[in-house]
């Protein structure tokens, strides 16, 4: 079980598609760097994406301890059209749509830092491209239905393909050390307050 010497047990998924024989690359995982990305974003970033929170197949929850809210499927074009598929990071906002009452508090509803994964999924061999939130504030409530703005920042790494769900769940919590450790540089904090969020 695990990550047993010599296990494959991550490559980058672009390695299937290749012309040569599937070298399996475990390189990243032994010696990921903890800030990733530039001082100060740069183009293509930042990216903005916004839209009601779907349904996806409930697996962020109980499969990997980490829920990500699902963006629809007509907010994508942005990132498809200015980035390749893998994690990246940023701030997300969740906010009550017009007209309806809302179960989250002050707290539930201010810019927080996300890491999102935007592409296919290997591990679970998807067939459409997502883009799935996992904000990191514990909320009490879901919120599925409710508007969701994302500000991406940058790009962490390649998507992956996993053959144990412990390495997966693994490097997962590692994005999310580089998330806010990359966002904690003074060229990132203006970006928490962006008029491209609801005040
Ligand atoms: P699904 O496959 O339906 O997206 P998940 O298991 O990934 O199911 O759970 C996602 C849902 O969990 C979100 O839509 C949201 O309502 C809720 N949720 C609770 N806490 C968080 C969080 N910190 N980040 C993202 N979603 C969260
Ligand atoms: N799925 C993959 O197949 N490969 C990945 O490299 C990968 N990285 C992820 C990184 C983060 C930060 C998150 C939140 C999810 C990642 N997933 C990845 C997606 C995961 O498989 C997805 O959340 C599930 O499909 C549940 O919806
Ligand atoms: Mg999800």
């Amino acid at each position: 079980m695990g990550d047993a010497a010599g296990e494959v047990i991550a490559s980058p998924s672009a390695s299937k598609d290749s012309m040569g024989p599937d070298v399996p690359d475990q390189s990243f995982r032994t010696s990921r760097p903890d800030i990733v990305g530039p001082d100060i974003p740069d183009a293509p970033f930042p990216i903005k994406l916004s839209g009601p929170v779907q349904h996806g197949f409930g697996r962020g929850s109980k499969d990997l301890g980490c829920p990500t809210a699902n963006l629809p499927d007509d907010s994508l074009p942005p990132m498809i059209d200015a980035a390749k598929t893998g994690v990246y990071y940023g701030y997300a906002q969740v906010t009550p749509s017009k007209g309806t009452s809302s179960s989250l508090s002050d707290q539930d509803v201010c810019v927080l830092p996300m890491v999102m994964s935007f592409g296919w999924n290997p591990f679970y061999k998807n067939e459409r491209m997502t883009a799935e939130i996992h904000i990191m504030h514990e909320f009490k409530t879901d919120f599925y239905g409710y508007d969701m703005k994302a500000l991406v920042l940058g790009y962490i790494r390649p998507e992956l393909h996993y053959t144990s769900r412990e390495a997966l769940i693994e490097d997962i919590e590692f994005d999310k050390k580089v998330a806010l450790k990359s966002m904690a540089r003074p060229g990132y904090e203006k970006y928490m307050s962006d008029p491209f969020f609801t005040v």
